[in-house]
């Protein structure tokens, strides 16, 4: 009985002790909704609704076009990262008229993975600032996308404005094993971040 439960991956291994709020987010049609299907161990719940055209002129789908669906409250989805610590990951909305939405994605959050796309970088400013002004710590991923330019380190960490100890990695949405190394960024950091508050 216990070993059926244990091989199932809905239940969590009894030795997890730990558990972290952990916010997926960034702006309109970066990846929030695939990095939290990809990373989730468990089958996410997803909250999408079909794109209309009432959203045209708002929906920005340069370089995704096959996108039909957006997230209009939240992904959630969970991932065990070690034998006891469980993260629970919450996608955001990136659209900007979910924007009261924060406060609830923030609850008891603690911290945050931001992805990025290269080619809106701009896209990324109002969320940054966000961040920044709730002082929630966050890592940056730059998520892959075919064509997209390659930046330095260096010029990605200037056009962010990020602080110096906020870790920037590169990932792909899609693939588990590079949306793992991100997470891992960005629990190590907040662990950094909880040692310097005691
Ligand atoms: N090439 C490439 N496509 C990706 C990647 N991540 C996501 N996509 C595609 O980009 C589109 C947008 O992905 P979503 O996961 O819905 O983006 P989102 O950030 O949740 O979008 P909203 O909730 O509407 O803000 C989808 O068609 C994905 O298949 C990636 O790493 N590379
Ligand atoms: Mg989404």
């Amino acid at each position: 009985m216990g070993s059926a439960l244990s091989s199932d991956p809905a239940y969590l291994p009894a030795t997890v002790r730990r558990a972290a709020k952990i916010l997926i987010t960034g702006h309109f049609a970066v990846g929030k909704t695939t990095f939290v299907r990809t990373l989730s161990e468990i089958e996410p719940l997803r909250t999408e609704e079909v794109m209309t055209q009432a959203g045209e002129l708002v929906d920005d789908l340069a370089g995704v076009p096959g996108k039909k669906t957006t997230t209009v409250a939240i992904d959630f989805g969970r991932r065990t990262l070690s034998d006891s610590l469980v993260l629970y990951l919450f996608g955001t909305s990136g659209q900007d008229r979910f924007v009261h939405l924060w406060e609830s994605y923030a609850q008891g959050a603690l911290g945050a993975l931001v992805l990025v796309d290269p080619r809106r970088l701009a896209d990324s400013f109002d969320m940054m600032a966000r961040l920044e002004e709730m002082a929630l710590p966050h890592a940056v991923a730059v998520n892959h996308f075919d064509g997209a330019p390659r930046y330095s380190d260096d010029e990605l960490r200037q056009a962010l404005d990020l602080l110096p100890d906020t870790p920037l990695v590169t990932c792909d949405a899609r693939d588990r094993a590079s949306s793992v190394r991100a997470v891992i960024e960005l629990v190590d950091h907040l662990l950094d971040h909880l040692r310097e508050l005691v």
